[in-house]
């Protein structure tokens, strides 16, 4: 992508508006503009952070068997009667009338509506386990939406839903969660730890939060450092027995606020670990408290009906962007993880007037382009320090920078964003090093 030719309103002086670091960068990065309180656009460079994201978290849903669907952002109040959370969910819920007087709501979440897909559909056993999810934006009218996306009133949530049988096995639909949900954070370039958490309004009794450590988290947590020695990229295959693994991730004491008691906790002082943190992802285990209500049920193997065993499974898509940010940033903008970056290499023209210069750089892009890496090329009319200042602000993981005093040695510079890390090649090498 050419920069003369992208949309990129990018702010050189900090909004007034935004009191944590991951806000004032996406709006000075040109992520996003705000339309109403916690209602957000996402621009060009902001939405292909999304979209990274969303393909990260729908691969792992995939790959722990889960089928994807899309269910729509209005839902009717009937279901929520039924279950009787349309009374209990209160002011967060944004409630709609349509023209016929009909009572509508915008979709804070879909226990209901996915619960009455499945029981008009599923019928025995044999079709289970089975697990729903789809990635759509929920409305939660928020009595105090802040710090940007991280907590908006409009957001973008996967959300996924399991069936099953018999408690015993809705736990092991858990597991694939839970371990799905390590693997996922942790190609996200993040640090998540599960912790025991309170259900709330969703309900059941056994749940984790995910939480990604940072300064400005608004939950505070307690954990055993232990976590710091465990890998989350586990490999799991068909049939792997997951019990084990999540035995391993929940033995270790974690525990936001809201649960920790310093009086029964047993982790030695010098081995816990206090910070803030940002909760990421949410599962819940919660048997029947949706299908009994809503007489959601399967015909068991022996002939009698019972009412499923579900769990549900959340992930804060779009609060991951400023998630991502507040966990990779520096002095001077953002350091994408390289798994979610909007483009892996920035190329920069320091001379745009000298002829020869903007030759060599039309023909790395050509060359890296005809590669599959994604480049964005600064051929703007900006001054040296100007485009390196703005491509350290947007964070790409590359930084080719171009100009007539390196080429007359034939050499380019490749700056590593992270490390800071600067070596000149030729350019040959450097097409072959970003295309590695
Ligand atoms: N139905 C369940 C799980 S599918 C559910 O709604 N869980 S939740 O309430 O915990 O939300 C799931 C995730 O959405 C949270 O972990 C959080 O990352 C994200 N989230 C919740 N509220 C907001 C908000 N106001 N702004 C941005 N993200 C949010």
């Amino acid at each position: 992508m050419r920069l003369s030719r992208y949309f990129l309103p990018t702010l050189k002086e900090t909004p007034a508006e935004a009191q944590i670091v991951s806000h004032r960068l996406m709006l000075r990065a040109g992520l996003i503009r705000q339309g109403a309180a916690g209602i957000y656009s996402w621009l060009p460079l902001g939405l292909k952070v999304l979209k990274n994201i969303e393909s990260i978290v729908r691969e792992e849903q995939n790959k722990a068997g889960a089928l994807e669907v899309l269910m729509p952002t209005i839902q009717s109040s009937e279901l929520w009667q039924e279950s009787g959370r349309y009374d209990d969910y209160g002011k967060e819920m944004l409630r709609i009338e349509d023209r016929h007087g009909r009572q509508m709501l915008y979709g804070p979440t879909n226990e209901e509506m996915i619960t009455d897909i499945f029981r008009r559909e599923v019928k025995s056993y044999k079709d289970l386990p089975m697990n729903l999810y789809h990635i759509q934006w929920k409305f939660r009218d928020e009595i105090r939406p802040r710090f940007g996306v991280m907590r908006g009133r409009e957001f973008l949530m996967k959300d996924a839903y399991s069936f099953d049988m018999t408690p015993e096995a809705g736990k092991q639909s858990y597991n694939a969660m839970f371990v799905a949900y390590l693997r996922t954070f942790a190609r996200l370039g993040l640090k998540a730890i599960p912790m025991r958490a309170d259900t709330g309004p969703i309900g059941g009794d056994l749940s984790h939060e995910f939480i990604v450590l940072a300064d400005t988290g608004e939950s505070e947590v307690f954990f055993d450092k232990a976590f710091d020695g465990l890998d989350p990229m586990v490999d799991v295959a068909d049939g792997t027995d997951l019990q084990p693994i999540v035995d391993e991730w929940t033995s270790h004491y974690a525990a936001t606020d809201e649960i920790h008691d310093a009086a029964s906790c047993t982790v030695d002082s010098n081995d816990l670990v206090t910070g803030r943190g940002i909760e990421v992802g949410h599962i819940f285990f919660f048997g029947d408290k949706y299908s009994k209500p809503m007489n959601a049920s399967v015909q068991g193997p022996d002939g009698d009906t019972v009412n499923v065993q579900m769990g549900s499974y959340g992930v804060g898509v779009s609060r991951l962007v400023g998630a991502i940010i507040e966990a990779c940033h520096d002095e001077n903008g953002i350091v994408w993880p390289e798994s979610v970056a909007p483009y892996k290499v920035g190329l920069l023209n320091l001379r745009k007037k000298d002829d020869e210069c903007t030759a060599a750089c039309d023909k790395l892009y050509a060359q890296l382009t005809a590669a599959s890496v994604e480049v964005l090329y600064d051929d703007t009319d900006a001054g040296a320090g100007a485009k390196f200042a703005n491509m350290d602000l947007i964070g790409l993981p590359w930084q080719l920078a171009v100009g007539p005093r390196g080429l007359k040695n034939g050499v380019v510079e490749l700056k590593n964003r992270k490390s800071g890390e600067r070596e000149e090649l030729s350019l040959e090498a450097a097409v072959a090093k970003l295309t590695a």
